[in-house]
């Protein structure tokens, strides 16, 4: 015997329609609970996709330096809506929990697709939220796919899922949000009383993890696996030195930072890139995990290093390179928009001192607006060509 949502239960009772029945389920409550789901899921799903646009831009695309910390909040979102789904999921599933056993199962073609479009809806939202906490955990090795390139097309999948879902039901769902249902429940939970109770495991959950960006809500931040603010320099740490294998190079007195452009190519020492106009910025790591944390960075603005290589510093890209061997993201672009923001920086000091070697000593980019993975440590080689696209 098993106890479920109050009721005494055998294990082989579960299989059937009976086993959770209950008299809060109606279609409205159906409809209610798909609304809220089909909102945290677009809202999801379109943050999901700016991220990825970012990261790998088309022609058309291109993403603005200002606001700085809007990046922060579109990831922080995405991060928090796609958990938030759990308890909505959940809470819908149990929703129509007896006509999965409807016979028989297809009735019509039309009925087929419809199913079918539910079974690929559950399971892709089920794959994404378990696959997006697997990577918040940094578990990456329990994965049998590489994160990112998955998450992406299975986003696809599910999203044509409850396209097609909305299409069939919006009808039913409409009609049953503007009439509403008599139900008898003297007894047990009220419509009302599931529907706050969902919301509130979803509230719970949401503050459960914007912790990791918002500090106020850091210490009860049970899912956020990084602290803003624990670290060397006061930052979280992504890759270590040791991680990227850097460190011997990195700490190397005769390091150079060099910078190829379209008239010349020049080669600094630590002492030549102190030399250069220094300046200060306040910007945050935001990482596509979801965490982000503020820094001082203080360094030498990317633009002033394209001008003194010749080229345009409102309109050229640059292609930094780290020290890192291997490693995905061992390099990053740095668009138009952003190599003229003059708050782009190759920073050599965090929070008032020198780099911490796991923080990307002796260089590493800061730029605003703009996903953790585009950061690049360790600097090694900044290649900058003119793109003809001024301001
Ligand atoms: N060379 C290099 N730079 C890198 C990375 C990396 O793996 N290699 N990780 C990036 C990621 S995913 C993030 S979130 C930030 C984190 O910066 P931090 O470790 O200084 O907080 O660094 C970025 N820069
Ligand atoms: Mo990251």
């Amino acid at each position: 015997m098993v106890r479920v949502l109050g009721k005494e239960l055998r294990l082989p009772d579960l299989a059937r329609p009976q086993a959770f029945d209950s008299q809060l389920r109606s279609t409205r409550l159906t409809s209610q609970l798909g609304g809220a789901l089909g909102v945290a899921f677009m809202t999801c799903f379109l943050t999901g996709l700016v991220s990825h646009l970012i990261q790998h831009p088309p022609a058309w695309f291109s993403w603005p330096s200002r606001p700085v910390g809007l990046y922060r909040f579109t990831q922080g979102l995405h991060v928090a809506t796609g958990l938030a789904c759990t308890p909505l999921l959940g809470a819908k599933l149990w929703s129509v929990y007896p006509r999965l056993f409807e016979r028989p199962p297809l009735r019509s073609v039309g009925h087929a697709i419809e199913r079918a479009s539910i079974a690929a809806l559950v399971a892709g939202a089920l794959f994404q939220v378990v696959g997006g906490v697997i990577n918040i955990s940094r578990w990456y090795g329990a994965l049998p796919y590489f994160f990112t390139v998955g998450h992406y097309w299975v986003a696809w999948l599910t999203i044509g899922a409850l396209l097609t879902h909305i299409g069939v039901k919006l009808g039913i769902a409409r009609g049953s949000l503007v009439r509403s249902d008599v139900i008898d429940h003297k007894a047990g939970l009220s419509r009302r009383g599931l529907l706050t109770t969902v919301a509130a495991a979803a509230g719970v959950i949401t503050v459960a993890t914007v912790g990791q960006t918002f500090s106020p809500l850091a210490r009860v931040s049970l899912l956020a696996p990084r602290r803003a603010t624990t670290g060397p320099q006061g930052l979280p740490v992504n890759k270590t030195a040791a991680g990227a294998a850097v460190g011997a190079q990195a700490l190397d007195p005769s390091y150079r930072l060099v910078v190829a452009g379209p008239r010349r190519e020049i080669s600094l020492s630590l002492a030549g890139l102190a030399a250069l106009g220094q300046h200060t910025v306040i910007l945050p790591i935001a990482c596509v995990e979801g965490w982000s944390a503020s820094g001082t960075w203080s360094g030498v603005r990317l633009r002033d290093l394209a001008a003194l290589v010749g080229a345009d510093p409102d309109g050229a890209s640059a292609e930094v390179e780290s020290l890192e061997r291997a490693g995905r993201y061992r390099a990053s672009t740095v668009p138009p928009s952003h190599l003229r923001d003059g708050l782009t920086l190759i920073a050599l000091k965090l929070n008032g001192a020198a780099l911490h070697l796991d923080h990307g000593y002796p260089a590493r980019l800061i730029a605003p607006n703009r996903p953790g993975v585009l950061q690049t440590k360790w600097i090694g080689r900044i290649t900058i060509r003119n793109t003809g696209e001024a301001s």
